[in-house]
């Protein structure tokens, strides 16, 4: 190992101790389906070009309609919805369009999912457990997400911050959902895959998550997606990568850089 590899090691091990230790970590779950159970959002959403949306999920139910998150604005009620129609399938709404990925994260062990997107060309991504699952164009490409709507994680929103549809409610945990205003690297995700409390979304974060729970959601603290101890928590994940998505092969086949 050269000198330079060992202090970008030790860099990157102080980093991730850091975020862990910044505030007492904590899952929600929902152990029946119900509309009455959720999180909302209790600050303003921004309008937005670029989108992450980072989190850990757990569940055993395999096959039902699972909402981790909605987001509803009074033109759009699926201007960003992350969405599991059913066994094996992941989708990623923006603005009212969607792409998916195929995956099961139904195997009651803790998974990391991360969705990217960019206005301009409609540039999306889906990860899951750091590994680059689906990838394109053309997702709303050239649309704006709008301000002014209502984030409720754990419930589809059919109209502003109501009509939640029974079947579609989240069933299991979800932990360290956080929400960013760019999109972030290959290395970002990497680095949010090994530890199970990040909690730096800028548009939104874990923590304040806190403030705005509705109904019987449980609260578990500490999180069960933990045990880091200088080792990867996802033995399923990637290696690390440092290309970033917009410096990725396949993002310049797709029209060139930004
Ligand atoms: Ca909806």
């Amino acid at each position: 190992m050269t000198n330079i590899q060992r202090s970008l090691t030790a860099a990157t091990v102080a980093f991730i101790a850091m975020l862990h230790a910044t505030r007492a970590s904590f899952d929600l779950g929902w152990t029946t389906k119900d509309t009455e159970s959720y999180a909302i959002f209790p600050a303003a959403i921004p309008e937005l070009s670029e989108l992450s949306v980072c989190f850990w999920m757990r569940t055993t139910d395999w096959d039902s309609e699972l909402v981790v998150l909605s987001y509803a604005t009074p033109d759009n009620d699926n201007e960003i919805v992350i969405y599991l129609p059913g066994e094996d399938k992941i989708r990623f709404y923006v603005a009212g369009q969607y792409k998916e990925a195929v995956a099961n994260v139904r195997d009651g062990r803790f998974h990391q999912i991360c969705m990217i997107w960019r206005k301009q060309l409609g540039n999306w991504a889906i990860y899951i457990d750091a590994s680059r699952a689906s990838a394109g164009i053309g997702l709303s490409s050239g649309v704006t997400i709008k301000d002014d709507g209502v984030l409720v994680i754990g419930q589809e929103q059919d109209e502003l911050a109501g009509d939640f549809d029974y079947n579609q409610a989240y069933i299991g945990e979800l932990s360290d959902l956080n929400v960013f205003n760019r999109s972030l690297t290959d290395n970002e995700v990497n680095v949010m895959s090994r530890t199970c409390y990040y909690d730096g979304g800028n548009v939104l974060r874990w923590y304040d998550v806190r403030g705005g729970l509705r109904g019987n959601p449980k609260f578990y603290s500490p999180t069960a997606c933990q045990g880091f101890d200088g080792e990867m928590i996802n033995r399923n994940a990637a290696p690390v990568r440092t290309k970033s998505f917009l410096a990725s092969d396949h993002y310049n086949r797709n029209g060139g850089a930004i």
